[in-house]
């Protein structure tokens, strides 16, 4: 560590994607069909009706892409592979113009001096395993091990570190339980049974990449959000608590080591009975042996009792007036990013700690001078990495920050409207800016230290 708010030697200063938000191309060289490309066809089912069809180009620009990574002077790039790109039935031929492309864009990477961080599932599961049952199947997690070796074969030789799932949380809770992400279900027992599916995939995922015997390390990339209760009264403790069994511990217990949480097991079964999707031996499985905590960070979740809220008698209490929130409303403050990783290394010791993203929806676009004075996002990365800073201070191996996202791209449900970039794409043109939150971020990666965010050089078209 440089001393002052510098950052560990070897700190790994990224930026995220994932394939279906940006890499648009979707009939391009044999890709298969993805569940994202069938639910945004689904009337309603997307803002505006946007799709994931082109997106940002990047399967075509992705060289001009890497260049910005230089702009920016990061020196890692987490992305994630499209798997219907590699095996478009899911689980049958390879695609060998898919593997091709990532094989050019690995090696592009190291060239540059640039780290790969690569996403085996970031949510595009192939339509045709979703036609066997998704992965309410627990078929779909075997699938997702020889996918998952495939990609250890062809790139493990590059290739060090490894997310496995991207948000296991989310895709049950969004795509199976409140049926707004693909595939659009809505059935709690479907959730639950997706989430341990998951989980397993990324078990048997670890255990292939250790079969391997190489240096490959794997780690899920968990959304969290560190719960506090509304108020001191008992119920509100009890919905802090709960709600942290829900979208946390659900999730980290079982990877790293303790098996599901009986009180939620509980809540589970009282809603829809045994837990027999659960099998003997898979909670060995699960803890397989992960090398390191992703972190999906964006808010804390202020919970308050609610009795009859779906599903389990809790509520987010409303934001605090004079909380900063970003333009889609989610409250910030940064410190409880301190806390979680406090707590992590608390509850899970002294295991590696990736922030694999962060970011904000602020939707400033270019101004008369065609730069994009994104005050708002600069203040909210400066912020964030402070309070990673206090962390590592504190002794947490935080090993690295990926600010989500290198490009404005498609949110899913919520279509292009939101804005999460360092840089702006301009999706007529596909023309990239650079915004001032990215000239700022620059000069932190290359300082490898915390400079106070100053006057922004004028940003210039990419
Ligand atoms: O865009 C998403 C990403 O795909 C997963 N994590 C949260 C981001 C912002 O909502």
């Amino acid at each position: 560590m440089s001393g002052g708010l510098g950052f560990p030697e070897g700190f790994l200063w990224g930026a995220s994607t994932s394939a279906y938000q940006v890499e648009g191309a979707v009939d391009a060289d044999g890709r298969g069909e993805s569940i994202w490309d069938r639910f945004c066809r689904r009337p309603g089912a997307v803002e505006g009706g946007d799709t994931g069809e082109t997106a940002c180009d990047h399967y075509r620009r992705w060289r001009s892409d890497l260049d910005l990574l230089g702009e920016l002077n990061l020196n890692a790039y987490r992305f994630s592979l499209a798997w219907p790109r590699l095996f478009p039935d899911g689980d049958g031929p390879a695609n060998r113009a898919g593997f091709d492309h990532y094989d050019r864009l690995i090696d592009e990477l190291l060239a540059r001096g640039v780290t790969p961080l690569v996403t085996l599932y970031h949510w595009d599961l192939p339509q045709a395993l979703q036609d066997r049952g998704g992965w309410r199947s627990r078929a779909v997690a075997d699938c997702f091990a020889r996918y998952a070796d495939a990609c250890f074969a062809a790139y493990g030789d590059r290739v060090r570190h490894w997310v496995t799932i991207n948000e296991p949380w989310i895709v049950g809770v969004l795509g199976h339980l409140l049926g707004l992400h693909a595939p659009g279900e809505k059935d709690l027992r479907a959730a639950v049974t997706v989430m341990h599916h998951l989980l397993l995939a990324h078990g048997r995922a670890v255990q292939a990449l250790r079969a391997r015997r190489g240096e490959g390390r794997a780690g899920v990339a968990f959304s969290l959000f560190p719960n506090y209760p509304a108020s001191d009264a008992p119920a509100d403790r009890e919905a802090s608590w709960g709600s942290d069994g829900y979208v946390n511990r659900w999730f980290l217990d079982p990877v790293h080591g303790r098996g599901y949480p009986a009180d939620m097991r509980r809540r589970y079964e009282r809603r829809i009975g045994p837990l027999d999707m659960v099998r003997g031996g898979d909670t060995d499985i699960i803890a397989a042996g992960s090398d390191f905590i992703g972190v999906n960070f964006y808010t804390s979740r202020v919970m308050r009792a609610a009795p009859g809220a779906e599903p389990f008698g809790w509520e987010v209490a409303p934001t605090e007036t004079g909380t900063p929130v970003t333009d889609t409303g989610w409250a910030i403050v940064p410190q409880t990013l301190t806390d979680l990783l406090l707590r992590l290394r608390a509850d899970y010791g002294d295991i590696d700690v990736y922030i694999t993203e962060n970011g904000a929806v602020y939707s400033d676009g270019p101004g008369a001078d065609g730069a994009v004075h994104d005050e708002r996002r600069t203040r909210f990365l400066h912020e964030h990495l402070a309070a990673a800073h206090r962390a590592i201070d504190a002794g947490v191996p935080v090993r690295g920050y990926f600010h989500w996202s290198l490009l404005d791209n498609f949110e899913w449900a919520m279509g292009y409207a939101p804005r999460f970039g360092l840089v702006h794409v301009d999706y007529p043109s596909q023309r990239r800016i650079v915004k001032d939150s990215g000239r700022h971020y620059a000069r932190v990666a290359a300082a490898n230290a915390l400079t106070p965010p100053g006057p922004a050089p004028r940003s210039r078209d990419a």
